[in-house]
């Protein structure tokens, strides 16, 4: 395939509701959407940056300048004989995974389609539905913590999420787990306590969590591993991993149990199969990571999970938990009868862009011609 036409749109979806971490409050997703061409296809990417630097140090504006500037210069034009072919292209750029994995992602959508097949067929995947959960922000009391969690069960949903930071630890998991045993429940703290907090983090080991997700650094694997040595709840590593060398670290130093797999974050799906196969070979669980994407991004996560060691529920929840009007349809849905959502069966991400919506929410384009 020849990458004949590059187009990047900067575009901004409010979100339903209001998502607060342990790093702030969301009430909009910016997003760079790619549009790749060749070979007489069209197909979509997405960067999953957000606008600032709180989850991870690239933002939409690192993500825009690296890939205007550098990384759109190296792919262009160039006859790509397996998505693979991509990061070797974009090597000279050290770091700024989630500009590549927009680009590689979008190189993958092209070979599934080219082939007709759908993207999760391509990589490898055995599964026609996967299992889902949803992420739930911190909550202004635990009040509406556990009307949040009544509605999400309610609707189908059997597997919670909580975030989590000092003083926001064990009251809402003791409410959450009395009112609703039935539940699989886990908390990310995204950063938010250091080793100093073993004592505080051991005592949630009664309420028997699925896991205790990136409670220390987000560029840390030792910590976690002194932390995992003394608590018995599962840890599992969100922003730590950044690609296969920190996986490897993470298993050689027993750093945790499990790893929540974004493909944003590890720099696209060569290294998120990468990753998937070394952690299935040293017995480490995973399942994928969300983003609060769009239905570009989303597809692609039901895709990546159907492979065989995604055995958790991912943060792929409905489009409507997220965006009144997404940029790709159907939205996705919950299978209520068990907590799954379908994977597209169609060619490629298998679903449908709605150009004429990016375009009109574009507040920034680019394009490149080679
Ligand atoms: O830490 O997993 C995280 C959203 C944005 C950035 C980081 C995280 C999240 C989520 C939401 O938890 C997952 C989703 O529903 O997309
Ligand atoms: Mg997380």
């Amino acid at each position: 395939m020849k990458i004949e036409k590059i187009e990047l749109f900067e575009i901004q979806l409010p979100l339903v509701h209001p998502f607060r971490t342990s790093f702030g409050t969301q009430v909009k997703r910016d997003v760079i959407v790619v549009k790749l061409q060749g070979d007489g296809l069209i197909v979509w990417g997405e960067c999953v940056a957000s606008a600032g630097p709180w989850y991870s140090s690239e933002t939409i504006g690192t993500a825009w300048h690296v890939m205007t500037e550098f990384l759109l210069p190296l792919v262009i034009g160039q006859d790509i004989s397996a998505p693979a072919d991509m990061p070797k292209l974009m090597k000279p750029v050290r770091g700024h995974v989630m500009a590549k994995a927009a680009l590689e992602n979008a190189v993958w959508t092209w070979f599934a389609e080219a082939e007709n097949k759908p993207l999760s067929v391509l990589l490898g995947g055995v599964r026609e539905r996967v299992e889902v959960g949803v992420s739930i922000g911190i909550q202004p009391s635990i009040e509406q913590l556990v009307d949040r969690v009544s509605g999400f069960v309610e609707a189908g949903y059997r597997r919670i999420k909580m975030k989590i930071e000092p003083g926001w630890l064990i009251e809402p998991i003791e409410r959450i787990r009395t009112k609703f045993p039935e539940v699989r429940l886990m908390g990310d703290a995204n950063s938010a306590f250091t080793l100093d907090d073993v004592a505080l983090l051991k005592e949630v080991d009664p309420y028997g969590l699925l896991m205790l997700e990136q409670p220390l650094s987000y560029d840390d694997i030792a910590d976690h591993a002194r932390l995992q040595a003394q608590i018995d709840t599962p840890v599992c590593l969100d922003e730590s991993i950044h690609g296969p060398a920190d996986a490897q670290a993470m298993i050689d130093l027993k750093a945790g149990r499990i790893i929540n797999l974004k493909v944003g974050r590890v720099g696209g799906f060569t290294n998120a199969l990468k990753i998937h196969d070394m952690a299935q070979a040293a017995g480490i669980q995973m399942w994928c990571g969300g983003m609060l994407e769009t239905g570009i991004g989303r597809a692609g996560n039901v895709h990546l999970a159907t492979l065989p060691n995604f055995v958790l529920p991912g943060d792929i929840s409905a489009t409507e938990r997220y965006y009144a009007r997404d940029i790709a349809n159907p939205p996705f849905v919950l299978n209520r009868e068990d907590s799954t959502m379908t994977v597209p069966t169609g060619p490629g991400l298998g679903v449908e862009i709605d150009t004429e919506l990016i375009d009109h929410l574009a507040s920034r384009r680019h394009k490149v011609e080679g």
